[in-house]
């Protein structure tokens, strides 16, 4: 698609001076940063309108099926740098700023995240948001506008504390609230039986009370293809009729109250993704985003068709796992009770619409609802989950005659103990496609975790590996290294990652390899600046960046990496002449504020660190540093900086990953286990260029079920030895010595994550790390295979599986008209 004529420098220029006039009303001697940011944001945003427009109104005009996302996190991270660099401009307003006496990079920092997601899944989201708009797919993301998103971290004495992350505090430009766009969410109430004129069985749903959903919409920008998409988020509002009831009641104040009480919903991000913690406003919001967002799906059909057995040809909706699943019972309730198709009608539609993603197999972590809760809160809704259950039991049952075992392990209904809904089984039973995101995790799914659904449907079971954006992780947050690669191999990568392969003859050039390092020096740098100014610890650029960032949980094995950091500083200490390269291990994630176990490792890395960086017959050779408050703004400094990549998750545990990706992607090999997307990096980037270490998936599974006595590890290993000593006996916290004791009585009578069995094979792919980088030139070379080798992990090839395998849907180029 042809560009339009790109505005000139001076503009650029005109147009930031007129939105500080006039949309800040500051001149240059009153406008602070946050304005000049602002000024920028607004004159940017000006750029995207015209494009947003164009697009929604291409894809009304040709009538294309759409896609839906709808997920309860989007983690957006900062919008303006990835809206300079997808519309082409960044280097305009880079020079157009410069010559008013203003620093983009300094202005980019201004911004406030948007971290409205926990982590992993949640930045999925927001990677496919930007390859749908940059593939011109007409694709939607939907999810909820919290006012709080993920809480900040603050490191105090060590440990985590949690400070509200209120990100509505400061105007965000980037939002539009669409007051036209407001649909009623119905709660409680219950359910009356009656018969229709034509003598069938009804229902309906009374007695409810209602909150609004109201839409805020965001703009998605593809890369350099005119291509605006749209992310609508949902907030809740009190209804009118709410108002008025509760009001003329005449308790002013209690009123006022119920009215904050209803708008809670959209209040906070729930911030724990290790267990499902069951309360009752998650529930609340799982189906506030469902209800709307099929109401607003159905809404925007209908402008175009009134037959709503084409609802499949016109509509995909992807479920990002089972937290927005009550679209299902939701889409059933509409057609059946209020445009009156039939059960078999309605279901059709249903499941040739629907298909959901699985991104854990921890069984924490899957959705399991009480039944009296949902039949308190959604009791039509938990009538059609029976009435959904009682029909596939049949087909079970007719399938496998007598196995009444099956029928209770496959029941969408748990009734084990308290009778519980198990979304997951929900998704599958209504779902045409089921995908897990990495190739061992999908064959888990199938084999293990699904086992039985796999046997009834194995047509609906596939693969999607994970992909990250290229335009955010490499060309946004690297760019020399990225303006190096398009110097060398063209700069066709940005929108087909495969072309990096064209880099692999560049690893035998010295010259490249020269300028390859001096980057990745210069990205050091930059991080050890951050790191002293936070953290007031000086670590050298020439030390060996080993980096661990990604959620605190027992399953990726943070422990592991500390018990191996320990185990260098004996080593250190007992061998003062030691030839170590030297080491900074950085760390950064965040803690559920309800999971004592990873607040405990939070407070055992910084404890070991301040021992350690505070021992000066060491500190030349080894430091720890935590990083606070890890967030996507600052995931895209670390990345550019890291040589060594930490995947060192229990086999079998790990969905996918994609902090693996954008690492190597910023050329850091990785030091991992056989576990998720890892399998497949190594397969991409070839065994010599990757450290794999310990058990595989099966060999965990049989240790685990043969009996495995991690004891066995602690007496045959002298070193793992003295290490849990060390920390169980209070060397790292002197003045409460049995503070860590929880964690390696843990490891000693329990260790479901197998640290102890693996150590011994992590220490060992550790020597061959350090060893690698004593030979610079060697290093140096497979960073950059490493970098090579990562085309598959583009999300654009991600997306386009799903579009072609899952939901059926085509580029539509758009035309600006200007
Ligand atoms: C329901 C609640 C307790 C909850 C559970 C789990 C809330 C959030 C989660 C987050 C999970 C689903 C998650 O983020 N999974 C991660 O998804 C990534 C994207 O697919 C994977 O790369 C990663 O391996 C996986 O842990």
């Amino acid at each position: 698609m042809d560009q339009v004529a790109q505005p000139s420098v001076k503009d650029l220029q005109k147009s930031f001076i007129y939105h500080l006039q006039h949309t800040l009303v500051k001149d240059k001697y009153s406008a602070t940063k946050a304005d000049m940011y602002l000024a920028l944001a607004y004159a940017v945003r000006d750029l995207l309108a015209t494009r947003w427009l164009d697009t929604q109104q291409s894809y009304y005009l040709k009538d294309a099926k759409r896609v839906y996302y709808i997920s309860m996190e989007f983690l957006m991270g900062r919008t303006l740098g990835n809206a300079l660099i997808n519309l082409g401009v960044m280097e305009e307003w880079d020079m157009a700023l410069k010559e008013l006496g203003l620093s983009i990079e300094e202005l980019q920092e201004v911004e406030w995240d948007a971290g409205l997601g926990n982590g992993g899944l949640g930045r999925l989201a927001a990677c496919f948001l930007d390859s749908m708009a940059s593939m011109q797919l007409p694709a939607y993301g939907y999810g909820i506008r919290y006012e709080y998103g993920m809480f900040y971290q603050k490191i105090v004495d060590g440990g985590q504390h949690e400070v509200p992350d209120n990100w509505l505090r400061y105007q965000n430009p980037w939002e539009f609230d669409r007051q036209e766009h407001l649909h009623p969410i119905r709660f409680e109430g219950r359910v009356v039986e009656f018969t229709d004129r034509d003598g069938s069985k009804r229902f309906s749903w009374v007695d409810y009370y209602e909150v609004m959903a109201l839409a805020y919409d965001f703009p998605v920008p593809g890369y350099k293809n005119n291509t605006v998409n749209t992310m609508r988020l949902w907030s809740a509002k009190a209804s009118r009729d709410f108002d008025l009831n509760f009001f003329n009641q005449g308790n002013y104040i209690g009123s006022v109250e119920s009215k904050m009480k209803t708008e809670n919903i959209s209040k906070v991000l729930y911030p724990a993704d290790h267990m499902l913690e069951g309360k009752e406003l998650r529930l609340r919001q799982e189906y506030f985003l469902a209800s709307a967002t099929v109401q607003d799906i159905l809404y925007r059909f209908a402008k175009k068709h009134d037959n709503l057995t084409e609802l499949p040809d016109q509509v995909a909706i992807q479920l990002n796992d089972t937290h927005p699943v009550l679209a299902i019972p939701e889409l059933m309730r509409i057609l059946i009770d209020e445009r009156k198709l039939t059960w078999e009608a309605a279901w059709e539609i249903t499941t040739k619409t629907f298909a959901y993603t699985n991104h854990t197999i921890l069984q924490e972590a899957l959705e399991k609802w009480p039944v009296p809760m949902v039949s308190r809160l959604l009791p039509r809704h938990l009538l059609i989950i029976f009435e959904i259950n009682r029909r596939f039991l049949e087909e079970v049952a007719s399938r496998f005659p007598g196995d009444t075992a099956r029928l209770q392990r496959m029941s969408i209904i748990d009734d084990s103990g308290e009778k519980q809904v198990r979304m997951a089984h929900l998704a599958i039973v209504a779902s045409h496609s089921i995908n897990g995101v990495s190739a061992l995790h999908s064959e888990i799914l199938k084999d293990d975790l699904f086992h039985d659904f796999y046997e009834v449907w194995p047509e609906r079971f596939n693969n999607k590996t994970n992909g990250i954006t290229q335009r955010r992780w490499l060309k946004h947050c690297n760019p020399y290294l990225a303006d190096l690669i398009s110097e060398a191999i063209g700069d066709k990568w940005t929108t087909d990652l495969d072309e990096l392969q064209n880099l692999r003859p560049l690893a035998e050039d010295s010259e490249f390899r020269r300028r390859w390092m001096d980057i990745k020096r210069m990205n050091k740098q930059r991080l050890a600046d951050h790191i002293y100014q936070r953290n007031c610890i000086q670590i050298s650029p020439d030390s060996l960046f080993d980096c661990q960032t990604k959620r605190i949980h027992e399953y990726k094995r943070q422990l592991l990496n500390i018990l191996q950091v320990v185990a260098r500083y004996n080593r250190l200490k007992e061998y003062p002449g030691l030839e170590l390269p030297p080491r900074t291990v950085i760390f950064g994630g965040k803690a559920a504020p309800s999971y004592s176990a990873a607040k405990l490792i939070i407070k055992l890395i910084n404890s070991v660190g301040s021992v350690i960086n505070n021992d000066p017959a060491v500190n030349q050779q080894l430091k720890v540093a935590f990083l606070a408050n890890y967030s996507v703004s600052l995931a895209e400094k670390i990345f550019p900086a890291a040589d060594l990549s930490e995947q060192i998750s229990t086999a079998g545990t790990e969905a996918s990953g994609t902090g693996n990706m954008k690492y190597a992607l910023n050329g850091a090999l990785t030091i991992g286990t056989l576990d998720g997307a890892n399998i497949e990096i190594m397969e991409e980037v070839g065994k010599d260029n990757i450290f794999i270490f310990g058990l595989t998936t099966p060999q965990a599974v049989g240790l685990r079920s043969s009996g495995y006595r991690p004891q066995d590890y602690y007496y045959q290993l002298p070193e793992l030895k003295t290490v849990l000593d060390q920390i169980s006996s209070g060397m790292f916290s002197p003045g409460n010595p049995g503070l860590f004791r929880p964690l390696v009585d843990n490891l000693l009578n329990s260790d479901y994550y197998l640290l102890l069995a693996d150590f011994d094979a992590y220490m060992d792919a550790q020597a061959d790390v350090d060893r690698l980088y004593m030979i610079p030139d060697e290093w140096a070379r497979k960073s950059i295979l490493n970098t090579a080798g990562m085309g598959k992990f583009s999300s654009d090839r991600t997306i386009g599986e799903y579009a072609r395998d899952i939901w059926g849907i085509k580029p539509q180029p758009v035309e600006h008209k200007g």
